[in-house]
């Protein structure tokens, strides 16, 4: 870190995320930026997503009244790769085919269009899986910034290589478990059915904050017993409603997960007046500081963070504000502070 740097000082314009100065070397946490939105079925706009935080995030202020000054620990975004990009494109080209169609019906072009969609989506994890193990075996503690919620599934498998047995803390509106919607075999909708289906080392899924999702998902989840624990958000509220306090909910969800544990935030599971532009929005959902007051009690409960992913976090088309990327930052630097808690590398203030 350069000697004249100055926690309290405005970004230098060739400042890094959160206006901080580190190289990837010096960093012991790195964002992974990772553009892509081949199979948004709603809202579009969250390949925009690291860009729109990156840019947003020199407007932090770097003091934190939980962790003491957890930047402290150097954090670094990587560049977005522009194979990925331009993967996007030609992938979400594909996709879109077969989307307005509302599917492939016995059409050879729009099997053509969802096969490709799906290669594209299996090389992307590939990528993913390369990229966090590559940084895993350097020491470095990862963060994943999307995207769809389609770009953790490899984070999940390096993730398991590296670490063995771990739970997926999981925060969304949306369960994701989904069997390939639409025909996607790497669906946004799908991520969680495919991370449980395949990676055994995720012992237990739980869930925070669902509000909308089909029978299939309902059932699949049942299905899964001790493997799943669900906290849907309205059973939040109504908990609530009822007289118990958020803190007493927090704790059953923090007592549901195993020794090791990576976050999975869909922002959708806050309230959509925090992320209005997100592909998905569903009313209801966690405010701010609940999430943030979930993370840290998971941090110090002294559980440990493996990593995380931030996902579907869009910016208002056209550049209109700032609002999402606003909001995405600010929750990216809540998950790097706890997550840098949980591995020593951050006390408590
Ligand atoms: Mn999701």
């Amino acid at each position: 870190m350069p000697l004249d740097f100055d926690p309290d000082g405005a970004a230098d314009s060739d400042a890094g995320v959160f206006g901080l100065p580190f190289s990837e070397a010096e960093s012991a946490l790195v964002l992974l930026p990772v553009p892509w939105e081949v199979t948004t079925s709603y809202g579009a706009g969250t390949s925009e997503g690291p860009g729109a935080i990156l840019a947003a995030s020199g407007q932090i202020d770097l003091y934190d009244d939980q962790v003491q000054d957890p930047w402290r620990s150097g954090i670094h975004m990587r560049a977005e790769s522009p194979r990925i990009r331009a993967m996007n494109r030609k992938g979400k080209a594909a996709a879109q085919k077969v989307i307005s169609a509302g599917g492939v019906a016995d059409t050879p072009a729009l099997k053509k269009a969802l096969a490709e969609a799906n290669r594209l989506g299996g090389e992307l994890n590939t990528w993913v899986r390369a990229e966090c193990a590559g940084l895993m075996a350097a020491g470095k503690v990862v963060g994943v910034v999307g995207g769809d919620h389609s770009v953790p599934y490899g984070a999940f498998q390096a993730a398991a290589a590296a670490h063995g047995s771990f739970g997926l803390l999981h925060f969304d509106a949306h369960s994701d478990t989904r069997d390939a919607y639409e025909g996607f075999a790497w669906s946004h909708a799908s991520i969680m059915r495919n991370a449980l289906r395949d990676i055994p080392q995720i012992s237990r899924i739980v869930q925070v904050g669902i509000r909308d999702y089909c029978r299939q998902e309902a059932e699949f989840v049942a299905a899964l017993g001790p493997r799943a624990k669900v906290f849907p958000g309205r059973e939040f509220s109504r908990a609530r409603f009822a007289g118990k306090t958020f803190d007493e909910t927090a704790a059953e969800v923090v007592d549901a997960l195993p020794e090791k544990v990576w976050v999975t935030f869909d922002v959708d599971g806050l309230d959509p007046k925090l992320c209005p532009h997100t592909g998905t929005p569903v009313p209801g959902g966690l405010e701010f500081d609940e999430a943030d007051r979930i993370l840290g009690l998971v941090a110090r409960s002294g559980r440990t963070i493996l990593g995380f992913d931030l996902v579907e976090v869009a910016p208002a088309p056209g550049g209109k504000d700032e609002w999402d990327a606003n909001v995405g930052m600010r929750l990216l630097f809540r998950l790097a502070a706890w997550t840098l808690r949980s591995r020593g590398l951050a006390q408590d203030r």
